[in-house]
């Protein structure tokens, strides 16, 4: 695994690269062109302009997190094919930049929910936070401002201002979206994308469900083992791949992270290693990356992508605030250090024990 850490780049994140460069044994940075709406192209010189400040600062970027897909693809409307054409030319552009690692997710409306962005926990640092009781009595459409509240006022990937002011036009758009449907409509997107992902070599990363349950009625279709493995069946080319994320795969409690590990070989280009603890029915908290402070097997997680080989980016995902730090929620820099710091270790003594 190559450990690296998600960065938003220099307009919208108060983390420094050069501050990133000096947590030990991370070498590359997950970023993305963040003023970017979903279903814009790209523009290739601020590709190359992302890709230069990400390497004068002596790091390397790893990949993007995300090209976000616009709702039209989603849902499988009139304007689709519009859409895929321009998805197309910024992997295209991507790829003949040498960026060859893209992550998206393919959830409607929401990107991910949380019902608090900063719950205190004994020790003082505050982390993310999921009650589904809390989010039964919230209005949907009132999801954002509540959201916005506790943002720091840093905007929230996924989250973004301008696509929640029409958050009402978004619930009606996806009425008749069932999950066969979303799961259809997701398949047609692969198919339309792989020729140029096989061109460039780009191994296309789906994001997880967050959390893996339907959410205000929404289908979800990105949860655990099956869907998955039906998903990577349905188009079976290897540039068709997953975002291996601990944290939304497992508020689910029965999903077998190890064995969801080691049933996707080969096809797992990403990963995000973080640790939650389950406080409830419906409910859990994001918890330090040891073990014992939440409720998933650190060890065995890291384990299984040891031993199936895996060897693309790696990153502790969002994770508690400490130290008084100000930043986005879940991205602060003090405590995602502790966490790469701590999957580092696990990683070594991996290597060390196997005399590799
Ligand atoms: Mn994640």
């Amino acid at each position: 695994m190559e450990m690296t850490l998600r960065w938003y780049g220099e307009k919208f994140d108060s983390v420094k690269l050069k501050d990133i460069r000096q947590i030990p044994g991370v070498g590359g940075v997950i970023t993305t062109l963040y003023h970017t709406k979903p279903g814009e192209e790209w523009d290739e010189n601020e590709i190359k302009e992302m890709k230069r400040t990400v390497e004068n600062s002596g790091l390397r970027l790893s990949g993007i997190e995300s090209v976000n897909i616009h709702d039209s693809i989603k849902v499988g409307d009139k304007d689709r094919d519009m859409y895929i054409e321009r998805y197309i030319n910024t992997l295209e552009k991507l790829g003949r930049n040498g960026i060859n690692m893209v992550c998206y997710n393919f959830m409607p409306v929401f990107d991910w929910t949380r019902s608090d962005l900063a719950k205190e926990r004994p020790d003082g640092s505050t982390v993310l936070a999921y009650d589904q009781k809390v989010i039964d009595m919230i209005d949907p459409t009132e999801m954002f401002s509540s959201v916005d509240n506790k943002s720091n006022g840093f905007i929230l990937p996924g989250w973004e201002p301008e696509r929640m002011a029409k958050i009402k036009e978004l619930f009606e758009m996806y009425e008749d979206v069932d999950s066969e449907k979303l799961f259809s409509n997701l398949v047609y997107f692969l198919k339309a994308i792989m020729p140029v992902c096989d061109r460039y070599d780009i191994d296309m990363a789906i994001h997880p469900d967050d959390p893996a349950w339907p959410v205000f009625g929404l289908s979800r279709i990105i949860t655990g083992k099956e869907n998955i493995l039906r998903m990577l069946h349905a188009v079976d080319n290897v540039h068709n791949g997953v975002t291996l994320c601990t944290g939304s795969l497992g508020s689910n409690r029965e999903n077998d992270i190890p064995d969801i590990i080691r049933s996707l070989k080969g096809r797992i280009h990403f990963a995000h290693v973080r640790n939650i603890k389950y406080t409830g029915d419906g409910t859990f908290e994001e918890a330090a990356h040891l073990s014992s402070d939440g409720s998933l097997d650190m060890y065995e997680i890291m384990k299984a992508l040891y031993e199936t080989g895996f060897d693309g980016p790696g990153r502790p995902d969002q994770g508690r605030m400490i130290w008084g730090e100000k930043a986005m929620p879940g991205y602060g820099l003090y405590y995602r250090a502790v966490g790469a710091a701590c999957l580092n270790g696990i990683w070594e003594s991996l290597k060390k024990s196997e005399g590799r």
